[in-house]
């Protein structure tokens, strides 16, 4: 195996024995092989794509599952090699290998792009909204890019990247809106109840509304983890009286979370940590859609997009309740709508001099050490200063209490890493506002931290829109070149991360 797609990568070059994440060598050999003959069947649709939903919707639901943390099953990728074998009528597919480092390192950006792409837009798909624009970039890029042996070829192609990137949020913030409404600022529950429960882990709104609906008078309450979190914001969710809390922090602390909180588990999609050996919740344990390990059981479904959660909620009516691991509440819902509403009064503060600066704080979280950083930069940065925050990185830094500015919370939590779209909207918004010629002109800064795939499109989104000087951390890609991070460096300003105290000045 040869992999270093995501930001845990050994040594920050390459996953060669096993996954730090926890897939093995046979598993990634299988996913590699699945990579290409991907390619092959994009390549043999490409002149011919107009009618082949079918086939582009599994280019798109493969390329999900290569994203770190979705797919564990062994089974479950070689099913899909299957299909794809059985469309393409090929023999014989060799792993693509690119010796040449800088081609090496933008096609693998590229490629966590497309994956990334990929995961928004089969979202949007669960919820009725599919763009054949977005299928036909995804399918046109794959059958070209082991041929493509031009480093500008593939500056622009990681720059259309970035052009379907917005495109595909934008898309997915238009579904999620109009599924379930506008987010508002909400208070979360960060404490348990007295009745047994449902945890649901992942990024997937329609799944945990078919929960939510079929679990109504069960008995049973349901939970959001890690990135559902966002969920309570939406009108058309929060109205179910027995979505009670948020449970836990990012993905990395479940392999503790999960056994003091008793009852089924419900995974939507990434981010799956490998249960230990010993872990009491493998049984009660569900994975849906995309994501799988072996040994979690799979949601029934009854027909496409129909989820049947009977046998869950089943289950979590045996169960104790959850452990109490933490009680209060947690503030968010600040996505572009509820932002823009509140325009005048941040406008206002602004102007006052009582805001000075923002600065994004979007992303992952993670289990190294150092992403200790980002819960000191944001202890440090000054009381004039809010964070914008999507993504579960927010779990180092949304329970800090950090002071208001005049009412104004100082982490604003927009939603998922998808949401990072948001804050697009917000600075676009400001900078009308303001009167301003660029978007670099506002007072805003982005520190952005990634670990896998759709991290790298919201990054290449964010570049795309002209947005310069971003920080990346807490490492850059390890598949990034010198030529390659030069490049970055020089054309966008982008930035590894340093010492709090030393970004804290270069932020201002
Ligand atoms: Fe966090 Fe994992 Fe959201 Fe990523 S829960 S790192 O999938 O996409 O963010
Ligand atoms: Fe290693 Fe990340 Fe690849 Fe897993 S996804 S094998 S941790 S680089």
């Amino acid at each position: 195996m040869y992999c270093n797609q995501c930001e845990e990568t050994v040594a920050n070059k390459a996953c060669t024995v096993r996954g730090v994440c926890g897939k093995d060598s046979e598993l990634a050999n299988l996913m590699d092989e699945l990579k290409e003959y991907l390619k092959v069947l994009s390549l043999q649709i490409n002149d011919d794509k107009e009618d082949k939903l079918e086939e582009k919707r599994f280019i798109m639901n493969s390329m999900f599952k290569l994203i770190t943390n979705a797919n564990f099953n062994h089974e479950s990728i070689r099913k899909q090699l299957l299909i794809a074998k059985s469309y393409t009528k090929k023999e014989d597919v060799t792993p693509y290998y690119e010796a040449n480092e800088d081609l090496n390192a933008l096609k693998s950006l590229i490629m966590g792009g497309l994956m990334g792409i990929s995961a928004y837009h089969s979202h949007a798909i669960h919820l009725g909204y599919e763009d054949n624009e977005i299928h036909n970039f995804l399918v046109d890029v794959l059958a070209t890019i082991n041929d493509v042996k031009e480093l500008d070829v593939l500056l622009e192609v990681s720059d259309k990247c970035g052009y379907y990137g917005v495109k595909v949020m934008e898309l997915l913030d238009k579904t999620n809106t109009t599924a379930y409404g506008n987010p508002e600022i909400t208070k979360v529950n960060i404490g348990v109840g007295n009745r047994p429960g449902i945890l649901v882990s992942g990024h997937d709104l329609n799944d945990i509304e078919q929960l939510l609906e079929q679990s109504k008078d069960s008995g049973v309450d349901i939970y959001t983890h890690s990135e559902m979190l966002p969920a309570h914001y939406y009108p058309k969710l929060k109205k179910y009286t027995h979505l009670v809390g948020n449970y836990g922090n990012a993905w990395w602390k479940q392999t503790s979370e999960f056994e003091t909180f008793h009852g089924p588990i419900i995974f939507t999609t990434n981010c799956i940590v490998p249960p230990k050996a010993n872990a009491s919740y493998v049984d009660k344990t569900y994975a849906t859609g995309n994501c799988d390990y072996p040994g979690f059981k799979r949601i029934k479904e009854l027909a496409v997009g129909s989820k049947d959660f009977s046998e869950v909620i089943e289950q979590a009516k045996l169960c104790q309740v959850p452990q109490e691991i933490e009680n209060g509440e947690i503030t968010g819902g600040f996505a572009h709508n509820q932002v823009l509403a509140l325009a005048d009064v941040v406008v206002e503060n602004i102007k006052n001099g009582s805001i000075r600066k923002f600065v994004v704080m979007s992303g992952c979280d993670g289990r190294k050490k150092d992403r200790g950083y980002y819960e000191e930069f944001a202890r440090t940065l000054k009381d004039d200063t809010i964070i914008l925050t999507s993504g579960c990185a927010k779990y180092r830094y949304n329970k800090l209490q950090l002071k208001d500015i005049n009412g104004i919370p100082r982490v604003l939590d927009a939603g998922q890493c998808n949401d990072s779209y948001s804050w697009v909207v917000v600075a676009m918004k400001l900078k009308e506002v303001f009167e301003l010629n660029d978007i670099n002109e506002l007072p805003i800064s982005f520190n952005i931290a990634w670990y896998e795939q759709k991290a790298i499109i919201v990054l290449l989104s964010l570049l795309h829109l002209g947005i310069k000087d971003i920080k990346v951390g807490p490492t850059l890609p390890g598949y990034l070149s010198e030529t390659t991070a030069n490049y970055l460096v020089e054309h966008y300003g982008i930035s590894g991360i340093n010492t709090v105290t030393e970004d804290i000045a270069t932020f201002g």
